[in-house]
């Protein structure tokens, strides 16, 4: 196995016995696989969607197996397995469909659009000539992993927005165009980087078709305080993306006797007005996902993991855990969506009843829903704080959360940032300074909170907005610095999306993706201002200097 698609890459350039997130060597070279079948099925589905034939399935099945490739979403072989066999038969009806028309796609005599499947052992022999090591050239490779790691986390965002009725053709028509390209070896450099740059551009599409799935169908996000504490009865901690999951297991759970509570990435379902009226949907437990081995230890009932992210359970609670949607891990119960696309959760919720309530491990509450609407309602007071002085800078430090200690940067960057500056998040990174004590400016928390990784989007439209409200010509000239961190592929098309936006001199850490070749390196940070992180102490100077 090769990987190096996360942060936890190991020793900082790639996993290459098993995955320091826990995922088997057989697991990652079926995920090579399935990538390579992927890129086979696109070959021909590009050049249909030239003829104007398009094919949901295969839209779904692009997208749905895009997200299982994902960091800690899926550790299960036989899932790959399968999706690879459907996968192959998918592409050659492809091929016949197009033959029929008298259609030749571009790339149809590359190997990806011909081999075949043979046994599960063959298939574990053809992982190994497909890897990301496959392409020699260090900066194609680099450029072509990006590429393929901006596309899977739009597939996630995709994914979440398909669920609800959203879709953007455009963005579908582009995940097939950018997986067909990472075969073509006639790509120059330039040329990949045009379309790493048009995945920004893709990406700021997805995250805005996400939000109008979500506000849509459950309300603007609302400015809310949620209990970290625990109530007296058994419980159900639902983790992960997925907001219909929540939105179905707070039905069903209604007037069992059993409450709901979030972890990690899900926190941000209690700010949505349509959750807010379910009297059972207690609180949210926890911290960010890496801490789920004591966590879901001692929360004692059920856990439900609707996406990523799954760390290897414990045995004190695997037959307590849930896995839906394109999740899955070996040993874990799985629970499907039945033919009417509803899911049945009755047997979660019949475990919660024989199960003791969830052991406290903290009380009090903490303070989110500064997505764009509700930052939008406050504007007024927000800029006549900026107006007097009492807000000086704000620091964007969305992004993620991880294992590594060096991430503690993040916990003191925000202890030690000067009383007049606000820090606006997204997504798990808020876990490393939600909980400390940073006060308010005049009313307005120190730490905005606008939802999961997905709504850093809401961060975007905010300074969008300020931009106009101040009068000024660009996005950079705003008094917002960018100290973001990352772990898994949903950051990087949140960053390439940035990077569309025009933002400048994101600083990303805790460390720079292995993924990215000196060169490649280089034109992030002599294009976009890209920078790593160092001490507190120094970068604190540099950003408080440059306001
Ligand atoms: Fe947390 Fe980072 Fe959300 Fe992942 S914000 S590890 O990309 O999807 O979670
Ligand atoms: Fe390693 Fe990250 Fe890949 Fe897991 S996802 S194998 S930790 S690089």
């Amino acid at each position: 196995m090769f990987c190096f698609q996360c942060q936890e890459a190991a020793k900082g350039s790639g996993c290459t016995i098993q995955g320091v997130c826990g995922k088997t060597s057989e697991v990652a070279n079926l995920q090579d696989l399935l990538l390579y079948t992927l890129k086979g099925i696109s070959i021909f589905a590009q050049r249909g969607r030239e003829l104007g034939i398009t094919d949901p399935a295969t839209e779904k099945f692009i997208t749905g197996s895009m997200f299982a490739t994902i960091t800690n979403a899926n550790f299960t072989p036989e899932h790959f397995t399968a999706r690879i066999r459907e996968g192959l038969a998918l592409r050659d009806q492809w091929r016949n469909r197009l033959d029929s028309a008298g259609a030749e796609a571009a790339l149809s005599g590359h190997d990806a659009a011909l081999w075949t499947a043979g046994t599960d052992e063959d298939l574990l022999l053809k992982a190994q000539e497909v890897g990301v090591l496959a392409t020699e050239h260090e900066d194609i490779r680099s450029l072509r992993e990006l590429l393929t790691y901006g596309l899977k986390g739009m597939a996630a965002y995709m994914e979440h927005a398909a669920v609800l009725g959203y879709v953007e053709p455009d963005a579908q028509a582009f995940m097939e165009k950018g997986l067909a390209a990472v075969l073509d070896d006639t790509l120059s450099g330039d040329e990949l980087t045009a379309l790493v740059l048009e995945c920004g551009e893709m990406g700021v599409a997805v995250m805005a078709l996400l939000d109008r799935a979500n506000t849509s169908t459950y309300g603007n996000p609302e400015i809310t305080k949620v209990n970290i504490g625990v109530g007296t009865r058994p419980g159900i901690l639902i983790s992960g993306h997925d907001l219909k999951d929540m939105e179905s297991l707070l039905k069903q759970t209604e007037g069992t006797g059993v409450d709901v509570y979030t972890h990690s990435e899900m926190l941000p379902a209690h700010y949505y007005p349509a959750f807010k009226k379910y009297s059972h949907f207690v609180g949210n437990y926890g911290n960010a996902w890496w801490k789920q081995n004591e966590e879901f230890a001692s929360f004692n009932g059920p856990i439900l993991m609707t996406t990523n992210c799954i760390v290897p359970p414990k045995d004190s609670y695997i037959n307590r855990l849930y896995t839906t949607g394109h999740t899955g891990f070996p040993g874990v119960q799985h629970i499907a969506a039945g033919e009417n696309g509803e899911k049945d959760f009755s047997a979660i919720i019949e475990q919660a009843k024989s199960c003791e309530a969830p052991t406290e491990i903290e009380t009090g509450e903490i303070v989110g829903g500064f997505a764009h609407a509700a930052v939008m309602n406050v504007a007024d007071q927000v800029v006549e704080a900026v107006q007097s002085g009492a807000i000086k800078q704000f620091f964007v430090m969305a992004g993620c959360d991880g294992r590594m200690k060096s991430r503690n940067y993040y916990t003191d960057f925000a202890a030690e940032l000067p009383g007049d500056t606000v820090i606006l998040t997204a997504g798990c990174a808020k876990y490393k300074y939600n909980k400390l004590a940073l006060g308010e400016i005049g009313g307005i928390p120190r730490v905005l909170d606008a939802g999961q990784c997905n709504d850093s989007y809401s961060l975007v439209v905010i300074a969008m907005k300020l931009k106009e409200v101040f009068g000024l010509a660009d996005i950079n000239d705003l008094p917002i610095a960018y100290n973001i961190a990352w772990y898994e592929q949903k950051a990087v098309i949140v960053l390439l999306a940035l990077l569309h936006l025009g933002v400048k001199n994101i600083h990303l850490g805790p460390t720079l993706p292995a993924f990215l070749s000196p060169n490649v390196a280089k034109v992030l940070v002599d294009t976009f201002g890209i920078s790593g992180i160092t001490t507190v102490k120094e970068d604190m100077e540099h950003f408080i200097a440059a306001v």
